[in-house]
């Protein structure tokens, strides 16, 4: 049999949908969670044939898997790009090659919405007003020197969440971004990008990152810095998965806005509608919520990422 009306391109076996997807890394919670909705959603069992890879955060990396994906002649690729810029030539190969491309989570900057089928992931700028929202509500009425750890350099996470922030604390005089900076989405690179931080300011009031992950860095800076986080200096995150979350209930991170990485579902649907020729639509968006400390303690038991 074949893989629905549109048919087997000739890299999948039987009646599976052979899809090549290729992943940003392996940097953060949110992306291990991430990464096993795909994997636990993509299976045989479901009626694909997944080729999965780690690009290790490296554009080169993704445009190297999805050129191998196009020569392997998949049904599908699906990929989350690591930065906005720089797309188009490969999404053209593809494209060329009649070979249906799916975003997920990240989008692409290109100008030529005919180059994939569908994104479907979170709207980051309307995250980072949230968390914008948050500190000018509860502690803008004072003035408040703020630290901004920033994603990966021209991710789209990276760029919107900046952007989000910027523009929800802009009417407000008392709320300065006093140093900015990639952490990169890690752990480690929040942690020392604080520890510089730390050393060249003395008065910083806000930890606004751009992920848990460098937020849980941040906190390790500041802790070694006989600092009490949460407390001497404030911490706003965005993902809100479970180690963020705990960090939340013990006081340490003071507010977090969501992120789902459970995207596994809902692409193996926009596949298989890719596939059978219904129409998808262009922008999926996933709904986020934020949490402060008695929400996070409510949502902490059940949470699954
Ligand atoms: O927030 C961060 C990860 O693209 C939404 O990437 C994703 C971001 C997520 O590294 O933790």
């Amino acid at each position: 049999g074949d893989a629905g009306a549109g048919g087997d391109s000739g890299g999948g076996d039987g009646d599976l949908i052979s899809v090549g997807f290729s992943q940003v890394g392996a940097e953060s919670g949110w992306r291990a969670a991430n990464t096993k909705s795909i994997q636990d959603t993509l299976t045989e069992e479901n009626g694909f044939d997944l080729s999965f890879s780690d690009a290790q955060q490296k554009q080169e990396n993704q445009i190297q898997a999805i050129r191998s994906y196009i020569a392997q002649g998949v049904d599908v690729i699906a990929f989350s790009p690591v930065v906005e810029s720089g797309w188009d030539a490969v999404l053209e190969e593809a494209k060329a090659a009649d070979i249906p491309v799916v975003l997920t989570d990240r989008s692409v900057d290109s100008q030529d919405e005919t180059l994939y089928e569908s994104f479907i992931g979170s709207d980051f700028v309307l995250e980072g007003e949230t968390a914008g929202k948050w500190v000018v509500d509860n502690l803008g009425s004072e003035p408040l020197n703020v630290v901004e750890l920033q994603g990966t350099t021209g991710a789209a996470p990276a760029v919107d969440r900046k952007a989000g922030f910027e523009s929800a604390i802009e009417g407000n005089p008392n709320i300065k971004i006093i140093a900015s900076q990639t952490g990169n989405f890690t752990r480690t690179e929040g942690r020392q990008v604080m520890e510089g931080f730390l050393q060249a300011n003395p008065d910083i009031d806000l930890v606004y990152a751009h992920n848990d992950d460098m937020g849980l860095g941040a906190i390790e800076a500041i802790e070694a810095a006989g600092l009490q986080p949460g407390v001497d200096i404030k911490i706003v995150t965005i993902d809100a998965v479970k180690d963020g979350m705990q960090a939340l209930v013990d006081g340490k991170i003071n507010y977090i806005v969501e992120c789902n990485p459970l995207l596994g579902p809902d692409l193996a649907d926009i596949i298989k509608d890719v596939v059978a020729g219904n129409p998808v639509e262009k922008r999926i968006v996933v709904e986020d919520k934020a949490f402060d400390q008695a929400a996070a303690a409510e949502a902490l038991p059940t949470r699954e990422y």
